[in-house]
């Protein structure tokens, strides 16, 4: 049998950051050498994303276990993969897409299929002595992606927030990875600060970031730009805002409800809402400005913003080629949130990433709200050259996990890397710093 035969798979039924449970997946090889990979979770999934199976028994973790899932793993994945050569990747997945035989990948699940797919890509990266984004991307991986980092949270992710989900800060002007995150770091210990000051919570939500209760979006971003200014970093310069609204969660009937303003808001309305805060604050990336299906909306806010504003693609596309090929040709944004369990397998993430790129649009290597120490995404995001990342706060060990991979992926690549910075939105015309 070939050294890179795949042997055994294992998989287990563990917790994520949100206490909830997930599963890992620990892939060996005939020559000894292993593999390991954890599945996220989300909390605001798009309704297009694959299926991640649980178990529905309420007597275990109120119905959210996923043994069925694990046993999926070892008794119908584990013994079809045997034998199977580990460096290819793309038999693997399409070996687990056909075991499943589900356009979502509802029998197995997409959390049994993704921590299969990835612990034999860490196996066979392993198996072959080499980094595993060297392994996804060959030699030529060597930009390390400015982090957008959600430091106030909203929406799903914190309680009694704000309406939006995600205020992210980017930290483009920095020399280098470890002096970005250093930024971020100040900014958000200077954040801390500033809502203190304000008489305001300082609880963090499920990406680390503070989830003070406000009664707008607005004092939001106003919050986070003294923050930037009282660490010392010029707003629109240094550093810049992302936003991720997670709009599908607060449209109703055809309308966006943002309820703490107390504002029903058509599409069009909502359209220049944006266009009023990219006028007015140093905003940089927009993400699901928009519903899930709301295409239209989507196409009218490219129109006015795509130039000017990164607009991703998240429960929109959900990594997903055939609902990219769509956004592509409507020209719906001009950027797309990469999760790899939306869509279930490392080949299927790598095609929506090429995809994107092609088509001169950017992809956002992303985590899930509900983590696990793995760091796969940051290797991911160096092998495919995507430019950025964002995994949330820097606080939370789940969430530092990815940044600190990416510390020493970057030191690893030493002469080599080169940090994306301002360069990384190559998908807009008009950069907000020129
Ligand atoms: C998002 C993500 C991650 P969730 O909407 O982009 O920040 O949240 O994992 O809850 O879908
Ligand atoms: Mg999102």
């Amino acid at each position: 049998m070939a050294e890179s035969a795949i042997s055994s798979l294992r998989a287990r039924e563990i917790l994520d950051s949100r206490g909830n449970p997930t599963l890992e997946v620990r892939a060996e090889l005939s020559d000894g050498s292993w593999g390991w990979a954890a599945v996220p979770s989300g909390a605001s999934t798009g309704k297009h994303e694959a299926v991640e199976l649980r178990d529905g028994d309420a007597a275990r973790f109120g119905g959210l276990g996923v043994l069925k899932a694990v046993a999926n793993v070892n008794r119908v994945i584990a013994p079809a993969l045997a034998g199977m050569p580990a460096n290819d990747q793309e038999a693997v997945d399409r070996k687990l897409i056909e075991l499943d035989g589900t356009v979502n990948k509802s029998r197995l699940g997409a959390n049994a299929i993704l921590g299969s797919s990835l612990a034999v890509a860490h196996a066979a990266a392993n198996q072959m002595g080499i980094p595993l984004y060297h392994y996804l991307g060959g030699w030529d991986s060597y930009v390390i992606p400015v982090p957008m980092l959600n430091i106030l949270n909203g929406g799903k992710h914190a309680a009694d927030a704000t309406d939006f989900q995600e205020f992210m800060v980017v930290p483009t002007g920095a020399e280098s990875f470890a002096h970005a995150l250093q930024m971020a770091a100040e900014v958000y210990h200077s954040l801390k600060s500033v809502l203190q000051g304000r008489g305001l919570n300082t609880n963090v939500g499920d990406e680390g970031g503070f989830a003070p209760s406000l009664k707008s979006n607005a004092e939001a971003v106003e919050a986070i730009l003294s923050a930037v200014e009282k660490a010392g970093y010029q707003p629109g310069r240094d550093c810049f805002i992302a936003l991720d609204p997670a709009a599908s969660e607060f449209y109703q009937d055809g309308h966006y409800v943002l309820s703490r303003e107390g504002k029903v808001l058509d599409r069009q309305e909502m359209v220049e809402y944006y266009v009023k805060w990219a006028d007015l604050y140093p905003i940089i990336s927009i993400e699901d400005g928009m519903a899930e299906d709301d295409w239209e909306g989507w196409q009218l806010l490219t129109e006015k913003l795509g130039e000017r504003v990164q607009l991703v693609g998240d429960d929109l596309y959900v990594t997903s080629v055939e609902r990219l090929t769509k956004g592509i040709e409507l020209g719906a944004s001009n950027s797309i949130l990469i999760k790899l369990n939306q869509v279930g397998t490392l080949t299927a993430t790598m095609a929506a990433v090429r995809m994107a790129q092609h088509a001169g649009w950017t992809a956002v290597v992303s985590h899930r709200s509900g983590e696990t120490e793995d760091t796969t995404i940051a290797d991911l995001a160096v092998g495919l050259n995507t430019g950025m990342i964002k995994a949330g706060a820097p606080c939370r060990s789940e969430r530092t996990a990815k940044y600190n991979r990416l510390l020493r992926i970057e030191s690893e690549l030493a002469g080599e890397a080169s940090f994306a910075g301002m360069k990384a939105f190559n998908n807009l015309k008009s950069r907000p710093d020129e």
